[in-house]
Formats: structure tokens, sequence, C-alpha cells
């Protein structure tokens, strides 16, 4: 059975990607949030985010007719489940989105179709996720038993960077993980539409934890580099220096320190094997422990150099608020936690936050009367200590203004 029409539940910075994508190599998409605001922009072809060339995709996809979007699933052959996996206070998986989303889809169903789950999982999400569906409605089945209708579940976790994505979707690779063997063939075939990278069949689990391994090996390899940073400021050696040194050698390759390691997957996914596996997951604990002690680290550098100064009524400055470079993302990001904090530790500060891609005060800053966005001269002018917390283009010219300036550089950006 050829599969000509799909519903993508969750409009966020994977489903509507793909569903825009779907759209536009011919396949009639419904595109399903539960927020009417976001139904309401993609209906009239908008993007409620910023992602490059994804716009042109969506407007073309409602134009055309192939693209629309609705607050509830209707009926399609196929089914792509991207709702946010985040975690709760004490590091275990919330589930309760893709919960959700398999009630809401379970009505849908008449028997044949394809539900894939997307999102970042744990390990056996999408067997609770069929058991979610199939609770539901006892008259489907996994295997046909009794006569009752299938339905294919297959897991295919996304592996897009943000700001590459509508790149990145076509050309990855794609590992695709059924309950059952056909699942994943039904899967296949469905991605093989606009996927030009290698389409690579596993079991449903293995695909789970494999997107998991991805985030964690970076993971892993970013606490190396902060690790090594701290080992450095302590020999009184410049770590990016010795970083490229080592890369040298044909088999190191070592990522790069900095503030911290933010965003919504790698400082997040580790946790899941964590979770899955606790006595066994102790490299991977640690790397998230390394990483997320890092913004302290910073914190007490800038403290220190206040200290050094003496100065009772400091102006600090603090370049980029944002998770990574060239992007507008604040999501768990190091740069802004270390901007609130250093307004928190010394309240007799000013806090002058520079960052060009943001206009509205962060949430963050409600209660701090002594941190407020800045530009970049200004802070340049006012600031006795400069903290350079994330490598944003604009901010490699900031070489020159600051030689001889107190300041913190948490991203080697002044070498
Ligand atoms: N970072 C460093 N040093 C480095 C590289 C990154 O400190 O050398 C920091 C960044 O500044 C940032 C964090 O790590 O705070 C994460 O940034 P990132 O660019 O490494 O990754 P994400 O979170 O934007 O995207 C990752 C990607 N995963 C991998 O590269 C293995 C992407 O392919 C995934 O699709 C995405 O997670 C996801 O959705 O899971």
């Amino acid at each position: 059975m050829g599969i000509s029409t799909v519903g993508v539940v969750g409009l966020g910075y994977i489903g509507l990607p793909t569903a825009a994508i779907l759209a536009a190599n011919g396949v009639a998409v419904t595109g399903i949030d539960v927020n009417p605001e976001t139904v309401g922009a993609v209906n009239r072809g908008e993007v409620p985010f910023v992602e490059p060339d994804l716009a042109g995709y969506v407007a073309e996809g409602v134009s055309s007719g192939k693209l629309t979007a609705a607050l509830a699933p209707e009926a399609a052959d196929a089914y792509i489940v991207a709702v946010p996996t985040p975690f709760t206070g004490d590091h275990k998986p919330d589930l309760s989105y893709i919960r959700s989303a398999a009630e809401a889809l379970a009505p849908a169903l008449r028997g044949g179709e394809l539900v894939i789950l997307e999102s970042t999982s744990p390990p056996g999400t999408t067997r609770r996720m069929a058991e979610w569906i199939l609770d539901a409605r006892p008259d489907l089945s996994l295997d046909g038993l009794d006569g009752r209708p299938v339905i294919y579940f297959a897991h295919c976790p996304e592996r897009v960077l943000p700001g590459r994505i509508m790149v990145e979707l076509v050309t990855n690779d794609r590992i695709v993980g059924g309950l059952t063997p056909e699942g994943a063939q039904r899967a296949r075939d469905l991605y093989q539409v606009f996927c030009q990278g290698e389409i690579l069949l596993t079991d449903a689990a293995t695909a789970e934890t494999a997107k998991l391994v991805e985030n964690s090996f970076r993971d892993v390899n970013i606490a190396f580099a902060n690790e090594l940073s701290l080992v450095a400021d302590k020999l009184g050696i410049d770590v990016w220096e010795l970083i490229r040194l080592a890369n040298h050698h044909p088999r190191v390759n070592i990522l790069q320190p900095g503030p911290g390691v933010g965003g919504h997957c790698i400082a997040v996914d580790p946790w899941f094997i964590v979770d899955a596996a606790p006595e066994e997951a102790r490299l991977i604990r640690t790397a998230r422990e390394v990483n997320d002690a890092k913004p302290r680290w910073v914190l007490h550098k800038v403290v220190d150099a206040v200290a050094d100064l003496g100065a009772t009524n400091p102006v600090i400055a603090t370049y980029g608020l944002a998770f990574k470079p060239n992007i507008d993302d604040l999501r768990e990001s190091p740069a802004l936690e270390i901007t609130t904090e250093i307004a928190r530790t010394l309240p007799h500060a000013t806090v002058l936050a520079v960052e060009p891609h943001v206009e509205t005060v962060p949430a963050e800053f409600a209660g701090l009367a002594n941190v407020r966005l800045a530009g970049t001269q200004e802070a340049l002018e006012a600031a006795q200590v400069h903290v350079l917390l994330v490598d944003h283009a604009q901010f490699r010219a900031l070489a020159g203004p600051l030689t001889g300036k107190h300041v913190v550089d948490t991203r080697g950006m002044l070498r």
C-alpha cells in the first residue's frame, strides 16, 4: 500500500520541517498541533520560528494545497509523532506529550496505518506508544491476531542540526527501527520520498538508543574538552592551543570547551540513558555533571576578575545569551544562566547583556534590576570586565577593542 496522506503530530522544530518537506515531494500532509496559534500561522503559510529556508517550503506547501494544519488528527495513511520529550526536575524522561499524542491519534485509526515516533525517546518508548494506542483501540492489533486489523509502528529519530534542518533532512542518513520488520520497511518507504541519505533498518529499541548514543558521544567529548579547560587553567596552559596540537594526531579529535552545554538535545538526551541504566552509565552521567558544572566555574572566574579590579559598583558586559553561535535560541543556554547568575551573585554590579539575535528581554531577567540588554558599543565603553560567552560571527570583531581589558574568554575567541 502506498502512502499518499500523512498526519504530522507536533509542528515544532522537527515536525513542521518534516511536514513541509513531505508536502514539497507531493504527499498530502496535515500538520496537527494543540496550539491554535501555530495551526493558524501554518494555515496562513507562516512559520512561527526562525529556520533558514523553512518559510519558503511552508508557504509553497500551503499555496499548493499539499500542506494544511489542524488541531486534531484526521484520517491518513501514516502519522509521524514529533512532540517534545523533556525531562523532569530529577532527570527522568517526561513522556506525557507522547502519551497525549497517542491518545489523540487512536480514534482516527481504521487499521493498516503506519505510526512513526520521531521524538527523541528512552529505549522502549515506541512500544509504550503502541500500547497506549492499542489500549485505546482493542479492535486493532500489532500482529493481526484474531483477525484484528494491524497498525504498523516504527521509530525514526531526527538527527538534523538547527540552522541546517532543510538541508540535513534530505542529506543525512536515517535510522529506521520497526516494532516489527514490516513496520520498519513501511517507514523506510515513506522516508525514501524525500531522504537521499542511506536508510538503515533495525528494531525500535536500537534506533531509540542509537539517537541517544549520538548525542551522548558529543556530550562526553565536550565534557573532556571542558575538563581539559580546568586542568589547563590550573597549569597555566592555553587550552585551545593544547587541543589544536593534540588534534594533529591522526586518531585524536577533541571538541571545543565552552561555558557549558546548552540546547534541548545534548543537555537532555544523555540523561535518558542514565535513567535506563543508572549503574552502568557512569561515564555518561559524569560527562553531564562536568558540563553542567562549567557555568558555575565561569561565574567564579568573573567574581575573581571583579575582586581583582577592586571596584565597588563594577559594570560587567556579557557577550552572547544563545546556547550556541549564530542562532536566537535561548533554551538551556549556559550563557543565559551565567549572565543571570552574575547579576544575582553581584547585586552591586551592573550587567550589560549583549545579544544581537534577541530583542525581547529574557524572562530569566525578571526580578533582577541590575541586568539589561545592551548594544556592543555601549558594553565596550561602559564595562570594566568583559565575559565572552557565545562565538557569534558579529563578535569576531571584538578582538581589537578588547585588547588590554579584563576579559573572561570562555570560547577562546581572542586567541
Ligand atoms: N558545544 C561546545 N563545544 C563544541 C561543540 C558544541 O561547547 O565543540 C556546545 C554548544 O555551544 C551548545 C551545545 O554544545 O551549547 C550543543 O550544540 P551542538 O551544535 O553540538 O548540538 P545541537 O544541540 O544544536 O544539535 C545536536 C546534534 N547532534 C550531534 O551533533 C550528535 C544534531 O545533529 C541533533 O539532531 C540534535 O542535537 C538533536 O536534535 O538531537
